[in-house]
């Protein structure tokens, strides 16, 4: 069994984006800036967005937090994306999710300038991705295809079983491991009314679990010398610890990962991935080079 190091292979992607950007400010080019929003206080998010700031630092971009309250009408923060849409200084931002209830998280996402869209959510670059053209690819699944490329694990005409089918994970996971110039995989999508999911699981070469179950996928569920990819990370209340969790995968680590020829721990495996595609599509949008 071989781990997969997120934390490692992230820290040196950002070392490789750092040096293109100074070689970049160097020419006299112009240093990529990320803004991020950020509503509430939840503790995920609060992390995950620090980090998002620290990893800016790290590739020496710009960056700026924008700090709202859960009070927030959804009035006041489509104005909030259309300063960032129009600040020309601003290459590419993000709306942290989730958002508080009484604000719709796909208005927000549709008003966002799908040119800006660095998390590749809205509808344009969606699309886009559906169908095989130049776009921003949504970090999470961006970072699970880079640690596929990088351990060099096989997948083309491997069996993908997808678990779960958010519009953030799953979808687009599933729909860049099927095509050719990704995955090239066959790829199965399971979730909650699946018939015999564990029997698709323990058929599949690579299982992705992205369904926020601690502890889902058991030994039973998964084939001798497959890849398990885990994307989960539940905070669960852990008296052991001094903050009072622990993050917990969608995988059952322990007896699992005896059988895996590959798989992701949590924490230090595809989070950290996460923030770092964020940075490779800040970069692109600093270069313009997806859309001009
Ligand atoms: N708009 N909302 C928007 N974009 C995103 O890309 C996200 N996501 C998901 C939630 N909402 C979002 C993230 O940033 C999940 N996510 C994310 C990012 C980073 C990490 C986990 C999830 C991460 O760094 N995880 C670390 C542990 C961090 C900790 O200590 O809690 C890890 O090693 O898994």
């Amino acid at each position: 069994m071989e781990l997969i190091d997120g934390k490692a292979t992230a820290a040196q992607i950002k070392a490789e984006i750092a040096e293109e950007v100074q070689q970049i400010v160097a020419g006299g080019g112009k240093r990529p800036h990320l803004a991020a929003i950020l509503v509430g206080h939840d503790g995920g998010s609060e992390t995950y967005v620090k980090n998002k700031v620290l990893a800016c630092e790290a590739c020496g971009f710009k960056s700026t937090l924008l700090r709202f309250e859960d009070s927030i009408t959804e009035e006041e923060l489509l104005a909030e994306v259309d300063k960032l849409n129009r600040d020309a200084d601003v290459d590419g931002f993000i709306v942290q999710l989730p958002l508080p209830k009484h604000i719709s998280e796909q208005k927000v996402i549709e008003a966002i300038d799908y040119r800006k869209d660095v998390d590749g959510f809205h509808p344009i670059n969606v699309g886009r991705m559906a169908i095989g053209l130049p776009c921003y690819i949504s970090a999470t699944p961006k970072g699970i295809l880079e640690l596929l490329k990088r351990y060099k694990i096989e997948t083309s005409g491997k069996k993908c079983v997808v678990l779960g089918r958010s519009n953030i994970v799953g979808k687009p996971m599933a729909q860049l491991m099927m095509q050719k110039q990704y995955g090239d995989a066959t790829v199965t999508v399971c979730h909650s009314h699946s018939r015999d999911l564990k029997k698709e699981c323990r058929e599949a070469d690579i299982l992705i679990a992205a369904i926020g179950q601690p502890d889902f996928v058991t030994a039973d569920m998964v084939k001798d010398g497959a890849t398990v990819i885990d994307v989960g990370t539940t905070r669960v209340p852990d008296a052991t610890r001094k903050t009072g969790f622990r993050l917990n995968g969608d995988v059952k680590f322990d007896e699992v990962a005896p059988k895996c020829a590959y798989i992701t721990p949590v924490p230090g495996g595809v989070g950290p991935m996460t923030i770092c595609m964020l940075m490779k599509n800040t970069l692109a949008a600093g270069k313009k080079e997806i859309y001009s």
